[in-house]
Formats: structure tokens, sequence, C-alpha cells
């Protein structure tokens, strides 16, 4: 799967916002990649108080992305180069201007009220003391109708009453509308958040949550050959089971997200940064990767347009820029899930550094900058945050090329390009036989033609140093090993094996007697053992 934030990826008019008709000139590009499936980030009508992520109207396209025609033309292009297209579903909440949110707040009678979330203040106060994910209450007061109603996302995104079946109904048929079009599938934002109860203060995992999945998977795709990814942010791998166990007839795999928090102090927000520990990561993975057993299926990623980018993040964007995207590749593709790649990672694109707050277009980053000046941190402290963890850093234009504006667009891009396009960039990468793209190329050609990559089970390796995670994938009587050096130094590493190919590596080594090796900064490679 890839990840196409459209704001970003192709702008074709030169208005400086990325397009649908963008995308359909970069499919040849994306075919050649070899991906199966694009997860495309809403293109719906939108205010864009979170681009796109507020929706005002679910069955219209974003006029600055392009019309339904548009939308079709790409469906149907991606369809003769063998690719679906996963439509985003944000259903846990609407735009404020949504016209079922218009007409919820206009009275209390009014036949979509109870569409969304309202309650009676307590003596004046706020119904309860529910935040935010972008900070501050999650309850809005509302003047007309002298309640409040909630939003666990910013003020222009209200949530929607999941308990009400007139919304499921309406959900299923916008759905239902989606899947006559001709996609491959749903991925779900926030999907965990649709049970809560918010009396209760009980937002992710509701009680109902699994009821109404089941119900959704009935309504609209279930039988058919769609794949549905869930955005869950609280899911254990007992609770991903419950999500995508076969028998149990709601999603084919869900995002989990513990490894993506290991860099941030236990207990606290993604702001408060703490180095990344191996070990953990290691601890994390394995865990994933054998407790979903044959019951679930993960998902694989490093990337999203709301998380830093990798090779900056835990790999190295100088030196090692291409050493270490590979490794990181390797790591994760040879892994048992679906993996995701997000644009921009095939070509190692890197994280931005920002100077001032100016620069940044993300509500979550804004709003968290409000609330910690107010707290008393210093600018340098936040702005250390942002640059590291901020939502922008994902969200900078594709780089294509060297011309102006990274070929991303003729005109004013929407978020400033950054500098470093002259070097990387996709003409580059294609042009270079040992590129970081032809590593992702080359990972996803294996996992379509080898059956252990898919289904082999994971075995970690446990006694090598700690920066060094390697692990073996067994499947029929073979067993593969993949090492991956995940530091900056020189690491040792010994097995008393041989092997009989060498599947992958980011270097030009012999890989056929592992005795005694020492292994480059970031050098990974994966190997078939001899038996
Ligand atoms: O993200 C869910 C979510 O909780 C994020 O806000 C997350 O906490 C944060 O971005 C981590 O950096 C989904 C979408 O992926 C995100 O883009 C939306 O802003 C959000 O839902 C609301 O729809
Ligand atoms: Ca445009």
């Amino acid at each position: 799967m890839y990840q196409v934030y459209p704001r970003s990826f192709q702008d074709s008019n030169g208005d400086g916002i990325g397009d649908l008709t963008g995308i359909i000139q970069r499919l040849d590009y994306l075919k050649k990649l070899g991906i199966s499936a694009i997860w495309l980030s809403p293109v719906y009508r939108s205010p864009n108080d979170d681009n796109g992520y507020d929706i005002s109207d679910y069955e219209q396209i974003m006029a600055e992305f392009g019309t339904m025609a548009d939308m079709e033309q790409l469906i149907h292009e991606a369809q003769q180069r063998e690719i679906k297209i996963i439509m985003d579903l944000v259903v846990n909440h609407t735009s404020d201007e949504h016209p079922w949110f218009i007409e919820s707040r206009s009275s209390k009678d009014n036949p979509y009220r109870d569409f969304y979330v309202w309650r009676k203040g307590l003596d004046g106060e706020k119904p309860n003391d529910l935040e935010s994910t972008f900070l501050g209450s999650a309850w809005q007061f509302d003047e007309p109708t002298g309640e409040y109603y909630l939003h666990l996302f910013s003020q222009k995104q209200p949530d929607l009453n999941w308990e009400n079946p007139d919304v499921r109904n309406a959900i299923y048929n916008m759905m239902n509308f989606w899947i006559d079009k001709g996609i491959g599938g749903f991925r779900m934002d926030v999907i965990d958040l649709v049970g809560k109860i918010p009396d209760q203060k009980i937002t992710g995992n509701g009680p109902k949550l699994h009821d109404y999945l089941q119900e959704m998977n009935a309504k609209t795709f279930g039988g058919k050959d769609l794949l549905t990814v869930g955005e869950t942010w609280g899911a254990t791998p007992e609770i991903a089971k419950l999500y995508s166990d076969p028998k149990r007839n709601e999603l084919s795999m869900v995002f989990q997200f513990e490894h993506v928090s290991l860099d941030e102090q236990p207990g606290k927000s993604k702001w408060d940064l703490r180095p990344l520990q191996i070990a953990e990561l290691k601890k994390v993975f394995s865990k994933w990767q054998t407790e979903l057993d044959d019951q679930g299926w993960n998902s694989l990623f490093w990337n999203n347009h709301d998380l830093p980018r990798i090779v900056s993040r835990w790999g190295n964007d100088s030196t090692y820029r291409i050493q270490s995207a590979k490794m990181l590749a390797i790591l994760l593709h040879m892994l048992k899930g679906t993996p995701y790649i997000y644009q921009g990672e095939e070509i190692g694109m890197t994280n931005r550094v920002i100077q001032d707050i100016t620069e940044v277009e993300d509500i979550e980053s804004k709003n968290m900058y409000i609330d910690r000046i107010s707290k008393g941190y210093t600018k340098t402290e936040i702005l250390a945050s942002i640059n590291a963890k901020g939502r922008d850093n994902a969200r900078t234009p594709m780089q294509w090329d060297n011309t102006e504006n990274a070929g991303f667009t003729t005109g004013k891009p929407w978020l400033a390009v950054q500098d470093n396009y002259h070097e990387i960039n996709v003409a580059n990468a294609l042009a270079d036989k040992n590129s970081i793209f032809y590593t992702y190329q080359k990972l996803i050609e294996l996992r379509k033609n080898y059956p252990l990559i898919i289904w082999g089970s994971f075995e970690l390796l446990t006694n090598t140093p700690e920066t060094v995670f390697a692990y073996y994938r067994h499947y029929q009587g073979e067993t593969w090993l993949i090492v991956c050096n995940f530091s900056n130094q020189e690491q040792p590493f010994s097995l008393e094996k041989t092997t009989t190919k060498t599947i992958i590596a980011n270097t030009e080594k012999e890989y056929f007697d592992l005795s005694d090796r020492i292994l480059e900064p970031y050098e990974a490679f994966v190997v078939c053992l001899a038996r």
C-alpha cells in the first residue's frame, strides 16, 4: 500500500495545491514502484481546518482537488494499472460546516439534533473535563441552543453520535456510494473512538465498538473483495484480533501505534521527547509479530501524514541517509503483515527544520504551541518538539525533480518545498540503480514472489548487540535471516551458519559465511540459511 497525501503529491494546474489530475499523472511512477493499492488521504469537500479530515460533504470532491469526474477517472486509470484506490473514511466526526451539523445546531427539536453529541452544561460549566486531542476541552458551548457539543479533535470537527442508528445508516449509505464507484476499500480514521461513552469519559474501545463494526461490515463491504484498515491508537494484540480475526467479520487489519510511541516519555504526550531504545523496539515488534498468531493481521509502517519522516527520526538523514533508509525499509518489509509506504519515503525524504512558528500550517502543532507558551515552556523547547514530531514534517511537497519547487507545482506551494530537493528527488532516484527507490521496488517484488515473507513465522535473535535487530522467518522448513544494524557505529555479528543465497542487502558484500562479521553502520541484509 502506498499512501498519497493529495495536497502535497502533485499539482497539475499551478495553484500550489496537489490535485487528482496530478495523482493520475504520477500513476505510472507508482506502477513502476510496484504497489498494489493507494490509500488516498481525504479528498472530500472540506473547509480544511484539519486538511480534509474535517468533511463537509462525503459525496463531493474538494474543489481544489478537482471534480467527481476526475475522481472517477483516477479510479479507472488506477484500475487499468492494477492499482486499487482505498478511500479515507473519516466518520468519527464531520466538519461543523456539514449540513447535518448546521441542521443539528439550529434547534433542539431538529431531526438532525441527535446526529451529534449534545449535552447540557452542569451549572454553567462544561459537562465534564474530557480533553480534545488538539488540546483544550472537548466540549464547545453553542449559543443557538445553549448546549455543548463534543469534539474530540478541533472545534470544527464535531463528533457524530454513533448510538443513533440513523447516523450509522447514513454512513453505510455513503460507504456504498463509494463502493459502487469501484474503490478498493477504506482506511478508517480513528475508528476505535466511535463506541465512545462521553458521559463516562470512555473514548477509545467503547463497549459497542465491535457491534458497530460488524454491522458496518454486514451492510457495506462484507463479502466483497475490499480491503479495510482501521486506525486504532489504543490497540493491543488482543484488541487487534477482535478487529481482524476473519471469523469475526470486521476489518482486514489495523494500524497499531505502539512502536511509534517509543520515543516519547511514558505517560506524557508525543511532544515530550526521549531517545528511542532499540531494545524496546525489538520487544514491541516481536510482540506484534508473534501474538496475532493466525487470528489477526498486522499493518507495517514507519510513516504516515501524522508522523515525522523515519529516516530523520530513527535513521540518519546526513552521512548515512541512503544506508539507513534502506535498512529501515528492509527491516519493515521482511516482517509479517501488509506494508504501507508514505509518499516520499521511497526516496528517503527528510524532516524539515523550522525556525519559527509562522512556518507551521498544522493545527495540532499550532494549538500545542499556544498551549505550551501559556504553560511557560520556552519557544526553543517547543520548536524542538515540532521539528522532531510536528505533522508538517511529512506534509512538505513531494520532491519529483530538480526544477523549481521540485516539480511539485509551477505556482507557489501551499507548504514550502524542502531545500534538499536538489539532491533528494524522484528523477535522481530513478537514474541511480543503487537508490533507495530500487530497494523499495525490490522489496515489493520479493513480497509478491516469496510466500515465506507473507506467511513465515517470526523469531527474534536475542544474542546480538542491542543495536543489531536480527530475526528469522521460518516457513515450510526454510529459514531466512534478516540482520539490521540500527546504529551509526560498526557492530559485531556472528552466527555459525552458512547461506544458500542473499535475498537483498544494502551493501555489495558476499554473505556466505556468517561467523565473525563486522557490520557497517546501518548495514542490512537478508539471506536464506543453508539447512
Ligand atoms: O489521527 C488520529 C489522531 O489521534 C492524531 O491526531 C494523532 O493523535 C496525532 O496526529 C499524532 O501525531 C487521525 C488522522 O490521521 C489525523 O490526520 C486527523 O487529524 C485526526 O485523525 C482527526 O481526523
Ligand atoms: Ca492544483
